[in-house]
């Protein structure tokens, strides 16, 4: 243990108030009499900013001088959200902003909603990444993310006339939480050709020449930890053309046009997130990010080595790598090629190296997710890194071989190339092969790698390479931020705020279940927390809800494992029995208002649909005065971070209800039930390790189980497929037109009805229709939910992104937490 010290704050909240008003003065050039609130949200993240960027010049300095180990986590995603609110609370001094910015004619809340969302991803993998971020800094590990500074994020959502359409999200226009360190720069190569020498040694060298250069340009992105002063880096590479402004030689010449155009093909490599999620397309320009910022990152990290002048063995004892998902698994032929051709190291040790620095993580097994390069693709971008796959695979090949002389058929199965027409690189396969450990994100996706999609590789490896890190989620943003008065009363019960820190302290509370006025008080915030959300629905929907109803909420990434469809297919067969009882049994009823929000990416025609159904059943539910408050369905634009941390505090049951077996973990799952909220769920993902932690008496689990799918496919395929009456009843409401236009409708049934419904919808229906009265029941007992809800959050502790980094830091990058000493 080491002594924790206050992160150095302002003096008090009048010299707060003086560095707002000297930021708004003098950085901004405005006066005080117009600073709107734009300005001053500007203005007091710039005096954060300040603070900030003290304690991350002494944490970098802390680590240089310690020389351990670091992490470098890579992912093409940071979801990062707005920064300011998180800012305020982990360095400590939310109070003062809100008092000083009181005084100068601000409520802090307007001036936090001024900040636009960094939505530098798509969903759960990229905000497991901002979820790491936190922790590792709160933590004090040595650790620094990697990433590409997207100009357009996640592109923004509108929803006009029940579609969905898509705009793109500029976000940059002022950013004070970047530093561009346009003295940190890297020249990337693409394209060229080979040419092999022979040294002195005898030795064949090979020489990457030709092509083109792009520049690398570094902004950092301060990350700061939770109460200590620890700040680590988040750096992010933007490209610009390696001639800078544009080629003077052309514009001189009288080619002002295609100096310009280079100019924008280069910038093109960092101008946009790939909206694509769980789906994989293989475009070039995705190729090009992937090399662009790894071998910027790549080049970064060996810079900072070689500093070091230490031997290049003890590279992994220095360096430790995690590969979020495959895509940067170049990263391991790039250091293999630095390491072989530009140091002059031997293959084998150059490999040996490789493989103890790189840990690779897998999010998914859905099999058009995995990704998968052309080879004549590679060849013409990468050529020398072709020529180094081919090798990493004919080394790998003939170890196998050697050690399974008789299974003639393995080894097309694990070979990273597929011999297919043209071949293809398996990227899934380069990372194992190229790593130390493999891990997937929840006890049951971990179980299910190594018994299907990388089977093979266990037999080869052994099991002790492949382990589980169950995901989590860090509890000061979505806990302590986005539900500041259900923090403060668990603190007030848990003797303190330590769970912040250590959130399987949030047990004690359990202690005060039958306490009545904390009872009183934690249905209280609930409610003020369906009121805020329901004021957002009028606002942005236009939908009046009742915030005593239950709120039943869905928000995630539109897709058909997820299976949204399922939900809103349940939601028409509860209008329709809403619709054929008598007004007095209706009475009974309890109110439900369902909830979704998601974007589809934009090329997936079927999530599209999904929205389209939900949208429409809106139309027609919302105005049935049959159905009044019994029954509202609203679809929320543009889910983002920000928003969830409007909508999750507020939901009394979330679905989770992907088919068995499809969803690698989930992380919202466990965010609903730290706010609160119980939920319908399927056997899949993080729900069964969250089921074990509260009890299965305060979740509501249904449908059929991941070892059964298989089966049931095969059955729907080649035996007779009985749709649910009641899914049945559904379809035919939706073919009579009561939701408008039905022919849009018909591929949703017809993927159910006629082809083989690969995600089970039928066969969980009635499964999912039962549980939901259960829900209903429930509720009812509004004193037996409160408890259920109390209990849950009270054995939650082990979802926490702390929990999940030290297992990372233990298991599999080998690094400690630096010591933070007490500096006055
Ligand atoms: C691939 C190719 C081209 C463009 C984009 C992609 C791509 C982008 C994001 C593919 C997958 C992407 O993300 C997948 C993802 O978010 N997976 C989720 O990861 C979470 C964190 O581990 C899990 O909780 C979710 O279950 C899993 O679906």
């Amino acid at each position: 243990a080491w002594l924790k010290h206050q992160v150095s704050g302002f003096k008090d909240k009048d010299g707060f108030e003086s560095e707002v008003v000297r930021h708004v003065e003098t950085t901004l050039a405005r006066s005080m009499f117009n600073c709107d609130e734009s300005a001053a949200y500007s203005a007091c993240s710039l005096a954060f900013r300040d603070r900030l960027i003290l304690e991350w010049n002494r944490t970098q300095q802390r680590q240089t001088f310690a020389d351990s180990k670091r992490l470098y986590y890579l992912s093409l995603e940071f979801l990062m959200g707005r920064a300011l609110d998180n800012a305020m609370l982990n360095i400590g001094e939310k109070d003062t902003a809100k008092a000083g910015l009181a005084d100068l004619g601000f409520r802090i809340e307007d001036v936090i909603e001024q900040e636009h969302d960094a939505a530098l991803g798509n969903g759960g993998l990229g905000r497991l990444a901002a979820c790491f971020l936190d922790s590792l800094a709160s933590l004090n590990y040595p650790a620094w993310g990697y990433g590409l500074r997207y100009r357009y994020g996640i592109f923004k959502q509108e929803i006009i006339d029940g579609y969905q359409v898509e705009v793109p999200d500029y976000w940059l226009d002022f950013n004070p939480w970047e530093f561009p360190r346009h003295d940190v720069t890297v020249d990337i190569q693409f394209f060229g050709n080979v040419r092999k020498s022979t040294d002195e040694n005898g030795r064949t060298v090979a020489h990457w020449e030709g092509g083109e250069i792009v520049k690398a340009v570094a902004y950092d992105v301060p990350i700061p930890g939770y109460a200590t002063p620890s700040t680590n880096n988040l750096r992010l590479w933007s490209s610009t053309a390696a001639s800078g402004e544009f080629d003077f030689q052309k514009f001189n010449n009288g080619d002002y046009e295609s100096s310009v155009a280079d100019q924008q093909r280069a910038e093109t490599i960092s101008a946009v997130l790939y909206p694509n999620d769980n789906l994989e397309r293989g475009k070039e320009l995705r190729l090009k990010q992937q090399y662009f910022w790894v071998a910027a990152s790549l080049y970064d990290i060996v810079r900072r080595f070689k500093k070091s002048k230490r031997p290049w063995k003890e590279f992994p004892d220095q360096v430790a790598i995690q590969l979020n998902d495959t895509h940067p698994t170049l990263a391991v032929v790039e250091l293999q090629r630095i390491l072989l051709d530009l140091e002059g190291l031997e293959w084998d040790e150059a490999w040996n190296i490789v493989t103890n620095t790189f840990g690779y993580t897998n999010h998914t097994v859905l099999p058009e997710a995995l990704e998968k390069w052309s080879v004549p693709l590679i060849q013409h971008l990468l050529p020398r890194h072709l020529q180094i796959i081919y090798d990493i695979n004919l080394y790998f090949l003939q170890s196998v071989e050697r050690r399974f002389p008789d299974e003639r058929e393995l080894l097309g199965r694990v070979s990273i190339i597929e011999e297919s027409q043209p071949k293809m690189v398996r990227m899934a396969h380069l990372a194992i092969v190229g790593s130390h450990k493999v891990n997937g994100v929840a006890e049951l996706h971990s179980d299910l790698i190594k018994t299907t999609i990388f089977k093979d590789f266990v037999t080869i490896f052994g099991p002790d390479k492949f382990t589980n890190v169950t995901n989590g989620i860090t509890p000061r943003r979505w806990l302590h931020q986005a539900n500041p008065r259900l923090s403060e009363l668990i603190s007030s019960k848990a003797g303190g705020k330590d769970f912040l820190t250590d959130l399987n302290e949030l047990n004690k509370i359990e202690l005060h279940v039958k306490d009545k006025a904390f009872r009183k008080e934690w249905a209280d915030i609930k409610l003020a927390n369906k009121q805020r959300l329901a004021k957002h629905i009028k606002a942005s929907a236009g939908v009046t809800v009742d915030p005593t109803a239950l709120f039943d909420v869905q928000v995630k990434r539109i897709h058909e494992y997820k299976r949204q469809q399922l939900n809103i297919f349940g939601v028409i067969h509860r209008y329709l029995t809403l619709k054929a009882m008598s007004p007095e049994e209706r009475k009974k009823q309890q109110p439900r208002v369902s909830i979704f929000g998601g974007k589809a990416a934009p090329g997936y025609w079927m999530a599209k649909q999904i929205i389209h159904l939900i949208n429409s059943v809106g139309k027609v539910v919302n105005n049935d005065e049959d159905i009044g408050d019994l029954l509202k369905v609203v679809f929320l634009e543009d889910y983002n971070v920000s928003k969830a941390e409007i909508i999750i505090p507020a939901s009394d049951i979330s679905e989770h209800i992907s088919t068995a077996g499809t969803e690698a973990s989930g992380t919202s799952n466990m965010k609903f039930v730290l706010n609160g909220g119980l939920i319908i769920g399927t056997c899949d993902g993080a729900n069964i390790e969250i089921t074990r932690e509260i009890g299965e008496n305060n979740i509501f689990l249904f449908g059929n189980l991941a070892e059964d799918v298989e089966d049931l496919r095969h059955a729907h395929t080649y035996g007779s497929h009985e749709i649910d009456p009641d899914l049945n009843r559904v379809f035919q409401e939706i073919e009579k037109g009561t939701f408008g236009s039905t022919q849009d409708f018909a591929a949703l049934i017809s993927a159910v009805r006629d082809h083989g419904d690969y995600y089970l919808v039928s066969d969980d229906f009635h499964s999912y229709i039962e549980t939901q009265a259960l829900v209903d029941e429930a509720y009812r007992n509004q004193e037996e939910w409160i408890t259920k809800c109390i209990t849950s959050v009270a054995r939650m502790g082990f979802f926490s992104s702390d929990r999940c980094i030290n297992e990372y830091a233990e298991g599999i990058w080998n690094i400690e937490p630096l010591r933070v000493e007490k500096e006055e």
